[in-house]
C-alpha cells in the first residue's frame, strides 16, 4: 500500500540539482565509510529524517500552542504538544520548550530570562571543558554578561568544586552554569545546587552533551537540582539536530518568552515533530540498553588508548566521551586529528586542561562514542578501533594510512551506518 505522505523525492532533487545531490550521496558515503568519533555526533533514525523533511517545515507558528500569532496551525500544535508532554514524562520535568533552534540558542534564552547585560554568570572555562556559551569572550556569554569562570584541578582534572564555591561567594552570580562539551567525568548536581542556593544564584544545567544518557537512565539526572536544564536534541540523545529547556514551572513563563518573542522567531515546525519522534524512541527499553553500551564503548576505547599511550584526562570516563593528553607519544591534537582522518578514523583536537598549546594546535583529542554505538559495535570492536588511532596518530608520514583505511572500512563493513539496501 503507498504512503499519502508527501516527502523527500532524491530522485526529483538529482534531476533538478545534481550538484547538491552529489553532496548529500557524498556525506552518506563519508559517514558510512569512516569511524566516526565525535562525542556530539550520532546517526539519527529514519523516523527523524522523514520529519524533518516534511511539509512541517513550510508553517509558521510564531507563539506557542493555542496561541500562535498565524492560522493553521492545528496540526503543528499538536505536534509540538506532543513533543512536549513526551519531554516532560520522559525527564520528569514539570515544564519542557521544544521550540530553541540550538543549544546556543537554548543557552541564550536561557541567560535572557534570569539576567540583564552586565549581569555577573559563573560558568566553567572552555578550556577546562566548558563551552562557548559559557562565558567566552568571543561569545554573547562573555560580551555581555561579566562572566567568571572556574576549572578543574590540576591533579586530579575534576571539577574544582571548591573553587565553584569560593568564586560564586565572591562574585555573587545571577546564574552558575555547569555542564560542558568535554567533561568525560558525571558532575556533582547536589553540589552546584548547594552553593547555588548559599549564594541565591539560578543554577542552570547545560546538559546538551550528556542528556541522552539521562533519558536512557544510564546516569543521574540533573532535574531534580536544576532551575533550568538546556539541551541539544542531536548527540547521545540521536535526534534532529536543535536544542530544548526544561525547567520548573516557577520560570516556566520566563522560560517561554525568552525562547520567543525575546530570542527567536517562527520555529522550525518540521525540527519539534522530529523531535517529537525522538522522545518517543528515547521513551524504548531499547533505547535504554543504547545508553547503558554508549557508557560501556566509551569505557572499553578509553582503556585501549590508554594501552596506547595516550593519557586520559581525569584517569577515564564515566560518559560517552573521553579527552586523551598526547603528549607523552610527542604528537598535538592537531596532527592526530589529521593523521586520524586520513585513515577515515574522524574525532577532533581539544584542548587538555591547563594545555600548553594554543586551541588551533591543542595538546588532545576528544572521542565519543554515540554514533559507533549506534551502528551496533560492542566493546570488543572498541579495542580494534583504539588499535587503529594508536598506529594513525603515530604515522608521522602517512605510509600506513592506506593500510588503516582498509582496515576502517573492513570494520565499518561489518557495522554499517545506514545499512545499503
Ligand atoms: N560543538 C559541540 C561539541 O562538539 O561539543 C558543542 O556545542
Amino acid at each position: 500500500m503507498s504512503t499519502p505522505f508527501w516527502g523527500p523525492d532524491f530522485d526529483a532533487l538529482q534531476q533538478q540539482d545534481p550538484d547538491i545531490a552529489g553532496i548529500l550521496l557524498g556525506e552518506l558515503e563519508r559517514a558510512r565509510e569512516g569511524i566516526q568519533l565525535i562525542a556530539s555526533e550520532n546517526f539519527t533514525s529514519p523516523a527523524v529524517l522523514a520529519a524533518l523533511g516534511s511539509t512541517l517545515s513550510n508553517k509558521y507558528a510564531e507563539g506557542y500552542p493555542g496561541r500562535r500569532y498565524y492560522g493553521g496551525c492545528a496540526e503543528v500544535d499538536k505536534a509540538e504538544e506532543i513533543g512536549i508532554a513526551r519531554a516532560k514524562e520522559l525527564f520528569g520535568a514539570e515544564h519542557a520548550n521544544l521550540q530553541p533552534h540550538s543549544g546556543a540558542s537554548a543557552n541564550f534564552a536561557a541567560y535572557a530570562a534570569f539576567c540583564s547585560p552586565g549581569d555577573t554568570i559563573l560558568g566553567m572555562a572552555l578550556p577546562h571543558g566548558g563551552h562557548l556559551t559559557h562565558g567566552t569572550k568571543v561569545s554573547f556569554s562573555g560580551k555581555w554578561f561579566n562572566a567568571v569562570a572556574y576549572g578543574v584541578r590540576e591533579d586530579t582534572e575534576h571539577i574544582d568544586y571548591d573553587e565553584v564555591r569560593d568564586l560564586a561567594r565572591a562574585n555573587r552570580p545571577k546564574i552558575i552554569v555547569c555542564g560542558g562539551s568535554a567533561i568525560p567525568r558525571l558532575i556533582d548536581f547536589a553540589v552546584f545546587r548547594e552553593i547555588a542556593d548559599e549564594v541565591g544564584a539560578v543554577l542552570i544545567v547545560d546538559a546538551a552533551h550528556f542528556i541522552g544518557l539521562v533519558a536512557g537512565k544510564a546516569i543521574p539526572s540533573p532535574i531534580p537540582y536544576a532551575d533550568v536544564v538546556t539541551m541539544t536534541t542531536h548527540k547521545v540523545l540521536r535526534g534532529p539536530r536543535g536544542g530544548a529547556i526544561l525547567c520548573r514551572d516557577e520560570h516556566k513563563k520566563a522560560i517561554d518568552k525568552a525562547v520567543f518573542p525575546f530570542a527567536q522567531g517562527g520555529p522550525l515546525m518540521h525540527a519539534i515533530a522530529a523531535k517529537a519522534v525522538n522522545l518517543l524512541e528515547c521513551q524504548q527499553p531499547a533505547y535504554q540498553a543504547y545508553a547503558r553500551q554508549v557508557i560501556v564503548n566509551a569505557q572499553a576505547l578509553t582503556e585501549g588508548l590508554a594501552a596506547e599511550g595516550l593519557r586520559p584526562v581525569a584517569g577515564g570516563t564515566d560518559t560517552h566521551l573521553a579527552l586523551l593528553d598526547l603528549r607523552d607519544v610527542g604528537v598535538t591534537g592537531a596532527q592526530a586529528e589529521a593523521r586520524c582522518d586520513a585513515a577515515g578514523i574522524v574525532l577532533n583536537k581539544n584542548a587538555i586542561p591547563f594545555d600548553p598549546q594554543p586551541p588551533s594546535v591543542a595538546s588532545g583529542i576528544r572521542v565519543g562514542s554515540p554514533s559507533v554505538t549506534t551502528q551496533g559495535m560492542t566493546e570488543l570492536d572498541m579495542k580494534d578501533v583504539a588499535g587503529l588511532i594508536g598506529q594513525a596518530v603515530r604515522d608521522e608520514d602517512g605510509a600506513a594510512a592506506g593500510e588503516l583505511a582498509a582496515a576502517v572500512r573492513a570494520l565499518v563493513a561489518r557495522h554499517p551506518a545506514y545499512p545499503r539496501p
